[in-house]
């Protein structure tokens, strides 16, 4: 575990409203409620693996209730950053929808969240921080187009923080091709395109249409091997890197316990892939308790665990200088720690 915790990490499937620690919501919660500080964590985190997929989501309507202004949504990314560079992690790219609230526009919701991010540079300068721009698809085409064209404006105002577009939210609303229009023209402007792809079983020409395109990474991947042979070597051909999210996956019932998580079969298969929380408060864990796991339960080694890091440093969307930069962080962890990644080869 020291070796975990000392490695210098990449996150790069993380929801700002699924990653809320409970010493966030209890801020979260004065900010907006004052003293009424009674929080019971069952309101928004899982314990135990018993939810649907679709019951999940419903955990995030208690974040989204205190992450509706302008100053909760900054400490709330404050916050998130904070927790993640309390883990050593030196490259973090959030994502989050952006939403209309009372007081705030789609484009204020961003700019509030960058404003966290701008702020958490001076606190956290080790952790270099971008963010994605969702879409829930649950909100529909006409939602997802402001979406994209709110992100667009703010790329041009912040090239180096808005960094991509993600499709994201419950897998059974709509259908891919509904929103294709919004990624090819996000990466026809230069933003980088990760989208959730075969989470669940079901609606098996989402993940063709999916890879088709091909995205720069997906979310899961879960069940693309079972959608299809040939979803299955398009995505190998492509070689399209998967963000993989264990407990989240366990506990959403997707997945039936670690050991048989996809993400084995495809580093056995020398694919790329990325161990990330995806909402760490919601499913009660953090990014070294997910290396952790993958180490344990999927049997890697020191040295796996490091290459990952580095392979998923490959994948993010960090400019190249930047990517430069965190491989020398890298690898001048990888000389001092030579005899502990030796022993456990
Ligand atoms: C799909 C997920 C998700 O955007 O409000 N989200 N979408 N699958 C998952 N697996 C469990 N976990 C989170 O963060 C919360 C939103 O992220 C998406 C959902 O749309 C959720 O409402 P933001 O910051």
């Amino acid at each position: 575990m020291d070796f975990i915790k000392s490695l210098p990490k990449i996150e790069l499937h993380a929801h700002l409203n699924g990653s809320l620690s409970n010493a966030t919501l209890l801020k979260l919660r004065q900010l907006k409620y004052g003293d009424d500080t009674n929080i019971d964590p069952q309101f928004y985190q899982i314990m135990d693996a018993n939810l649907t997929l679709s019951e999940c989501f419903l955990k995030f309507k208690y974040a989204h209730d205190l992450t509706d202004s302008w100053d909760a949504l900054k400490l709330a990314t404050e916050c998130m950053i904070q927790d993640f560079a309390l883990e050593n992690t030196i490259y973090l790219e959030i994502r989050s929808t952006p939403k209309k609230t009372v007081s705030l526009s789609k484009e204020d919701y961003l700019e509030a969240i960058i404003a966290g991010i701008e702020s958490s540079s001076h606190a956290h300068p080790n952790t270099l921080v971008k963010l994605i721009v969702s879409v829930n698809r649950a909100d529909g085409p006409t939602a997802a187009q402001e979406n994209l064209e709110v992100a667009l404006k703010l790329h041009q105002k912040y090239p180096n923080i808005i960094k991509g577009m993600d499709l994201s939210g419950d897998p059974l609303k709509f259908f891919y091709r509904d929103f294709a229009q919004v990624f090819v023209d996000a990466r026809n402007a230069g933003l980088g395109i990760a989208i959730h792809a075969a989470e669940v079983n079901e609606k098996y020409e989402d993940v063709k249409d999916i890879l088709d395109f091909g995205p720069d990474r997906i979310g899961h991947g879960t069940f693309v091997e079972e959608s299809g042979l040939q979803n299955w070597q398009t995505l190998r051909k492509k070689k399209i890197p998967v963000e993989c999210c264990l407990t989240s996956n366990v506990k959403c019932g997707t997945v039936k316990n670690y050991e048989d998580h996809h993400l084995k079969k495809l580093f056995q298969y020398g694919h790329p892939v990325a161990i990330c929380t995806d909402d760490f408060g919601v499913f009660d864990t953090s990014l070294s308790q997910e290396i952790e796991l993958t180490a344990k339960h999927i049997n890697l080694s020191n040295w796996d665990l490091m290459k990952i890091m580095q392979h998923s440093v490959d994948f993010s969307f960090a400019s190249d200088a930047e990517k430069k930069m965190l491989h020398e962080k890298l690898d001048q962890f990888k000389k001092e720690n030579l005899e502990v990644l030796k022993e456990n080869i």
